[in-house]
């Protein structure tokens, strides 16, 4: 028997859904869940002795490829002085001075466990902040399992097909204000009626949550404005993009100063870390500086800081960011050419290091878009490359990762597999 289907059916039996995190459960796609017991570069090794092409790294944090010498050995190393203390250690401060210096919007810095974690705070601090309680956030965006941020939320609750969870309170659903992504005009008119109401705009800049959006061209620098023209804090949310689309994430390469930010997944190189951190002047507000609260057990431990300094330390690399853009240009346009070879009306979205795939004729720049695509043929497309050892997204609302790892021979065998594929549709 497939050790996969044992493990799962006694996974089932005592986690809800038999996994840890729903978007892992394969219930969009369809099938079961492998499991994964080894993971080394651009390859993850199931139980039962099947390898794959991984292209979802962990959603996101493996950005240099899984097990990375420099990053186990880091790991190793500082395990080995113990794993967390409860008081300061010299790692946090170097974790500080690393992401304020490669960040220019970041003043002062909070480390915290989770990208959940970093945007509950951010909202928490904004509104404290600002005496304000009102929130905008945008369709089909997703910052972590939050309460405000529970409704018409992307990533796994689109995957489920529940953008607004039960068992959050309307009494505090009802102060998220949603917000179609890429519409200038709804925007402009929402702040128009409440901009003074509101605390704070948290926004993925670029959304890996409903598949890959990218923004419209100004779309950001219009929030921008609104934001500072009623006093609102923009919040960009870079757990995905942080040091994955460049060096400083998002706010670089669009060149935009939001007032807070959260970062995860890569500066933790896979071990659990979440970040917030912006102007002085509004993080000084936080606990035990200020009286916005917010504390963490493990938060800056420094057997995590260590697997995060030691990805943040190779990311140095002067042509990282442009080979991980070149490995991302020729996986989305020979996907695309092995499509059009097949007759299938399928399209792609990419930014350095991140890729959508979508199945329509049309370039996708919202979430109405990106909804009206074909999910069925994703999910077809989707088993056909699984049975040839190539692993996307199980979920037509997720975006895809690139690492450093992903070298032309696998995108080349990527791309072999996607022309059978294709045909097989
Ligand atoms: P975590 O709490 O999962 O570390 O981070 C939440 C989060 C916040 N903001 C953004 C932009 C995010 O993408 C995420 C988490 N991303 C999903 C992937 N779509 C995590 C995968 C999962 O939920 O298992």
């Amino acid at each position: 028997m497939s050790q996969n289907h044992a493990l799962f059916a006694r996974a089932l039996n005592l986690m809800p859904g038999g996994v840890n995190s729903p978007v892992r459960a394969f219930q969009s796609v369809g099938g079961e869940p492998f499991f994964a017991v080894r993971a080394e570069g651009a390859y993850l090794f199931d139980a039962d002795g099947q390898r794959y092409i991984d292209y979802i790294g962990s959603w996101g944090p493996m950005i240099l490829g899984h097990a990375h010498p420099s990053v186990i050995a880091a790991v190793t190393r500082t395990a080995a002085d113990g794993l967390s203390f409860g008081v300061p250690n010299p790692l946090e401060v170097t974790m500080a001075e690393t992401l304020v210096e490669r960040v220019p919007g970041l003043e002062m810095v909070r480390m915290v466990n989770s990208g959940t974690e970093a945007t509950m705070s951010a909202i928490r601090l904004a509104r404290g902040f600002t005496g304000r309680s009102r929130l905008v956030k945008f369709e089909g965006c997703y910052h972590g399992h939050g309460d405000s941020f529970l409704v018409k939320a992307g990533s796994g609750m689109l995957t489920l097909g529940v953008p607004t969870s039960p068992g959050v309170p309307s009494a505090l659903a009802d102060l998220t204000l949603t917000l179609p992504y890429n519409d200038f005009d709804a925007a402009s008119k929402l702040f128009a009626e409440h901009g003074d109401s509101i605390a704070t705009l948290i926004v993925e800049p670029i959304v890996g949550n409903a598949n890959l959006i990218l923004p419209r061209p100004g779309f950001l620098q219009h929030l921008r404005e609104l934001c500072t023209r009623h006093g609102v804090i923009l919040i960009f949310d870079e757990v995905m993009t942080g040091f994955r689309v460049g060096f400083g994430g998002a706010q670089v390469l669009y060149d935009i100063r939001p007032d807070l930010s959260t970062f995860g997944k890569i500066i933790g190189g896979g071990m659990p870390v979440g970040a917030y951190g912006g102007r002085r002047d509004i993080m000084q507000k936080v606990a035990p500086s200020g009286p916005v609260y917010q504390a963490g057990t493990l938060s800056g431990n420094p057997v995590a800081m260590a697997a995060g300094l030691a990805t943040l330390e190779a990311l140095k690399e002067p042509d990282f960011y442009p080979r991980l853009l070149a490995s991302t240009e020729r996986l989305c346009a020979g996907l695309e050419r092995a499509a059009a070879d097949a007759g299938v009306a399928f399209t792609t979205n990419h930014v350095c290091g991140m890729f959508g795939l979508f199945f329509t004729d049309q370039r996708v720049d919202t979430y109405a878009k990106a909804m009206a695509s074909d999910s069925r043929q994703f999910n077809r497309f989707f088993h056909a490359m699984l049975k040839q050892g190539v692993y996307f997204a199980p979920s037509a609302y997720e975006a895809g990762f690139l690492s450093a790892a992903h070298d032309p021979a696998m995108i080349d065998a990527t791309l072999a597999a996607a022309r059978v594929a294709f045909k097989s549709l």
